[in-house]
């Protein structure tokens, strides 16, 4: 197996090596591959060198797999170059999401229909893969009417730059802005570029991936996306409305037994998920849980993740581990 993480220098590219040394995901041969800035630099990984590439000679390379954490246009320039190269790209951007002819994939969700054909793959946005991760289950139960989600989203989530920008308002050191104002102690609504219709793309992808991921087109979704000066995570408060009437008890039994999710919902005891908890972590975490009592079947439930891992690194990981597992890499 040639495996390629692209973007490997970022936030995300960083986590995926983090991911795949922790899972011991096999691999003969790792190709290191970032933009021409990088090219030339060395990596440690597991106690070998690595000089990292570019993105000529990682397609001339033909990786079996690649990783790509790299933005959605070097995607939409590469990705197919390295699918004609006879590789699978697992794609972390927006690029291919929301295209008919690929695949939205969470894992726990929806990996069966992954077949050998398929050469690029979408990784969902961290956002939606932690709030799909709790309502998939839930939807089969009892069918999702209606999500009505915030979320409370860790500068992670922009990249290196905004860590960089928060610490520096922080420790009062001047440095490059990548938020329209300022993100220590201030919340911003206003997560990537607002549409014609007032909604931000990100909230936008919470809407459509949702619905992909779900395969129901009939689930209506709004979302209000929020970044706040956050380390460890993304947190999101979703009010979900369902045909059919739920026991709590039930649904937290349900979500107890699901792959992936951990109920941590003890308020008696100050116990609920928290992004300084999640953090380093893969599963996502639900708390919370309490029914709406302003309209029948409705339960609101406070979800958490490490939008680095379960959001991005991992689930990538995990549909290269599918991959593999059931001999869908030629
Ligand atoms: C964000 N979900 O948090 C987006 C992309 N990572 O900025």
């Amino acid at each position: 197996m040639k495996l390629a993480i692209v973007g490997a220098t970022g936030l995300v590219g960083q986590e995926v090596l983090r991911v795949i040394e922790e899972r011991n995901f096999e691999f003969d041969q790792l190709l290191l591959v970032a933009s021409a800035r990088s090219v030339g630099k060395t990596q440690e990984f597991k106690g070998k060198t690595y000089t990292i590439i570019g993105m000529e000679e990682a397609v001339a390379k033909q990786p079996d797999i690649a990783i790509f954490s790299a933005g959605g246009s070097t995607s939409l320039e590469w990705a197919p170059k390295f699918a004609e190269a006879g590789c699978i790209v697992v794609d972390n951007s927006s690029a291919w999401r929301m295209s008919p002819d690929h695949k939205l994939i969470v894992p726990e969700i929806n990996a069966d229909v992954l077949r050998i054909d398929d050469r690029i793959i979408a990784n969902p946005n961290c956002s939606t893969i932690q709030m799909v991760m709790a309502l998939a289950p839930l939807h089969k139960k009892y069918k999702l009417k209606r999500i009505v989600v915030s979320t409370y989203q860790s500068v992670t989530g922009t990249g290196k730059a905004a860590v960089d920008q928060l610490m520096n308002e922080r420790n009062g050191v001047e440095g490059e802005k990548v938020y329209p104002h300022k993100i220590d102690m201030n919340v911003l609504p206003h997560i990537d570029v607002f549409t014609d219709n007032g909604y931000t793309k990100e909230e936008m992808k919470m809407v459509n991936e949702t619905k992909k991921i779900l395969g129901d087109n009939s689930i209506a979704v709004t979302a209000t996306a929020v970044r706040l000066p956050v380390m460890g995570g993304h947190s999101e408060s979703v009010n979900v409305e369902f045909y059919n009437d739920f026991d709590l008890k039930e649904v937290r039994e349900i979500l107890s037994k699901t792959p992936g999710v951990v109920v941590e919902d003890d308020v008696a005891n100050n116990v609920y998920p928290m992004p300084l908890n999640a953090h380093h972590k893969d599963e996502v975490f639900v708390g919370r849980l309490r029914r709406d009592d302003s309209q029948p079947n409705t339960l609101n439930m406070w979800v958490v993740a490490d939008n680095l891992r379960k959001g991005a690194a991992t689930n990538a990981v995990q549909i290269a581990e599918f991959l593999a597992a059931n001999n869908l890499v030629y």
